[in-house]
């Protein structure tokens, strides 16, 4: 191994066979650890060298499904990346990663050392092989993974049928949430929730959580909601409904048809209309719909009175970070007692998850609500979800409106905006998206035996949204007599509600979606901002596949971006997936408003590092970079008597512009 990058790679081979099973790897872990661990291809020893991990570490068997949000496995999963992440070498952490191979489960494994590679600081610039190929079960449902099988198969005994399977979509048109199932089972979109999450451990890492975590939580997921809504008014949805009644039945089912892992087990489905139970599938540690209740009125108390009670009994103020930390139980939560120390919405994703086999009397795995990799598959993700930003929502509504001086940007105005795709035969102010199928490479040891080429491919077709690549055109003027370093913030809203009434401007705010934020230094007098869409704040440019990895070869130089790339001090892979950028509208054209809004960077600076992701991801050990609120200015109430619509906002504020849009699907 000849670099760092090739290190990392070869973390994840073959993380689904046993050891035994996978001779090559077996050779590399061998390689690193010696024979004693590893005697021949074939046979293996029983645990090896477990005694020089902490306690606490292989507990969770193999072949049993993991789960962040159990207790006991994100204690077990903090443990391993606790350990890894403070081992003094890179070749130790190489070394103890692989004896961990034998000795962890499969889930635990893939995330702890994942997780690692991301907070370790002699891993920068080495980039994550795709989940997606690494883990492809728990992406592409067991029909394309069987197909994907065959085709490696035939591909041996004829090399001329190189067929590929097709898209799939589980699910069908007798279900109306089906309407979206392409948009929650995108690949890119379920790897940037994964890497969310382990960009920031609830567990913090070495029990310290980063910089804005608890808000950070609060507006990925928020932002999550508002696109969902988006596509949802789009196909003739209603928005999201909250599943903030725990005792009623669950309309919406979900059956995601995927294996584990491994293939040990199949994710349960959820059938329409199932009533939420206590789970005691682990019976050490139940979750109780009345603890749920418990917690949930706690919080309410302390988002009405503005205080939190500390296990002290002394009060401090809510606010948004506060709230996040105890919403998901990350390490700076005010209480654990009274607000949960697994946390509300940690615990709402497992009693989801247990909803089908509550007492684990059938043997049954849990749904996909339980794991990262997948939850966002099923509907239900996004009503408990919104549950969540409900709390979030209430706390946002007791804070005062913004000030004229929040908002304004005094010398500076904006005089026009247009938003133009890249085809110039195409009307200005009109994106356009399109469903595209694209074949993708999840060749990945796990389909090949030991003897196989290594460079066999095995493709599978995904569908997903795309759009056709635009420039935001800008023209401010800077009256201000010098140069002056301003933000620009671009958002998108649906104009029309499900009635196809026009939005008031309170309303449609919680559905305003952070399209980029960039800064730019204003010469003084007029100038013309061009801005390309592929250089979004919130996007993540296209994921490498392994091959295209192995090729790279060499870590990533600080700084270096050229377009297929990440900074080594970005969390790179987690971001909204470029292709998903621009909703994907109607054949005929849906409303949108285009809002953008010019404010002092010299205010709202908190480091220098805007770039692609760091949105909805921040920046690697460093504050986050902007100081507003994270969703400004839509986060807080506006005045309907001031503001009825956001024209009106905008025409009150000489650094504002609202610019009415269409996304036509082609
Ligand atoms: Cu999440």
């Amino acid at each position: 191994m000849d670099s760092k990058q090739n290190s990392v790679l070869s973390l994840f081979i073959a993380v689904e066979h046993s050891l035994a099973h996978y001779c090559p790897a077996l050779d590399y872990v061998a390689s690193l650890v010696g024979n004693a661990l590893v005697p021949s291809c074939g046979f293996t020893k029983a645990v090896p060298e477990v005694d020089i991990f902490p306690s606490g570490i292989g507990v969770l068997a193999k072949g049993h499904q993991f789960s962040i949000f159990k207790k006991s496995h994100a204690d077990e999963a903090a443990k391993v990346v606790n350990y890894l992440v403070s081992c003094d070498s890179f070749k130790k952490f190489q070394e103890d990663a692989a004896r961990l191979r034998e000795i962890l489960n499969e889930g635990i494994y893939l995330y702890a050392i994942s997780t690692a590679v991301l907070h370790r600081t002699d891993t920068g610039g080495a980039l994550l092989p795709p989940l997606w190929q690494v883990n492809p079960r728990s992406y592409f449902p067991g029909p394309v993974i069987k197909r994907a099988f065959d085709q490696v198969r035939r591909g041996k005994s004829d090399a001329s049928d190189g067929s590929t399977p097709p898209a799939f979509t589980t699910g069908s048109n007798r279900d109306p949430e089906f309407k979206l199932a392409w948009w929650r089972e995108d690949c890119g979109f379920n790897a940037h929730h994964y890497h969310w999450h382990q960009s920031y451990p609830w567990r913090g890492v070495n029990g310290v959580t980063k910089d804005r975590q608890g808000e950070l939580f609060y507006y990925m997921h928020q932002q999550m909601l508002a696109r969902y809504d988006a596509e949802r008014l789009a196909v003739g949805l209603m928005r999201v409904d909250p599943y903030s009644n725990w005792h009623l039945p669950i309309p919406e089912g979900y059956n995601p048809q995927l294996t584990d892992y491994y293939g040990a087990y199949q994710f349960a489905a959820r059938p329409a209309g199932m009533i939420l139970a206590d789970n005691w599938r682990d019976p050490s540690d139940p979750t109780l719909i009345i603890q749920q209740e418990y917690h949930r009125n706690r919080l309410l108390d302390a988002i009405n009175t503005g205080k939190f009670e500390k296990n002290d009994g002394t009060k401090v103020d809510v606010d948004i970070n506060g709230l996040g930390a105890a919403i998901e139980a990350n390490a700076s939560t005010p209480n654990k007692d009274l607000y949960g120390s697994v946390g509300i919405h940690n615990r709402g994703h497992d009693i989801l998850a247990g909803i089908t086999d509550p007492d684990y009397r059938y043997n049954q795995a849990g749904g996909v609500m339980g794991d990262i990799s997948a939850a966002i598959r099923d509907p239900i993700f996004f009503r408990w979800h919104k549950f969540v930003d409900d709390l979030f929502f209430l706390h946002k509504i007791k804070l005062a409106p913004y000030t004229q001086t929040d908002l304004e940007f005094q010398n500076v105005q904006v005089d026009s905006v247009q938003v133009q795709v890249i085809n110039p035969a195409r009307p200005a102010n009109t994106l356009i998206t399109r469903m595209e199928d694209v074949v993708v490479d999840i060749a990945n040891d796990m389909f090949l035996d030991p003897n196989d080429k290594p460079n066999t491919e095995v493709k599978v077709t995904v569908k997903q949204v795309n759009h056709d690549k635009f420039s935001y055109e800008v023209g401010v003027t800077n009256s201000s007599g010098a140069p002056l370093k301003a933000a620009f913030r671009i958002f998108i809203a649906p104009s029309l509600d499900e009635y196809g009434t026009q939005y008031q401007l309170d309303s449609q705010r919680r559905l305003f979606i952070e399209m980029d934020k960039f800064v730019t230094t204003l010469k003084t007098g007029s100038s013309a901002i061009t801005r390309s869409s592929t250089r979004s704040s919130i996007i993540k440019p296209r994921e490498l596949t392994i091959a295209e990895l192995k090729k790279r070869g060499t870590t990533t130089k600080k700084g270096a971006d050229d377009g297929s790339t990440c900074r080594a001090d970005r969390y790179c892979e987690c971001g909204w997936p470029e292709h998903m950028l621009v909703p994907r509208g109607t054949a005929a054209g849906m409303p949108f408003d285009l809002f953008v809004m010019v404010t002092n960077w010299a205010n709202d600076s908190s480091t220098d590092d805007l770039d692609r992701g760091t949105s909805y991801c921040g920046v690697k050990d460093k504050t986050y970079p902007d100081k507003r609120p994270m969703g400004f200015p839509f986060d807080r109430k506006i005045d309907s008597a001031l503001y009825k619509h956001v024209a009106d906002f905008a025409n009150g504020f000489s650094n504002m512009m609202t610019l009415p849009i269409k996304i036509t699907c082609v």
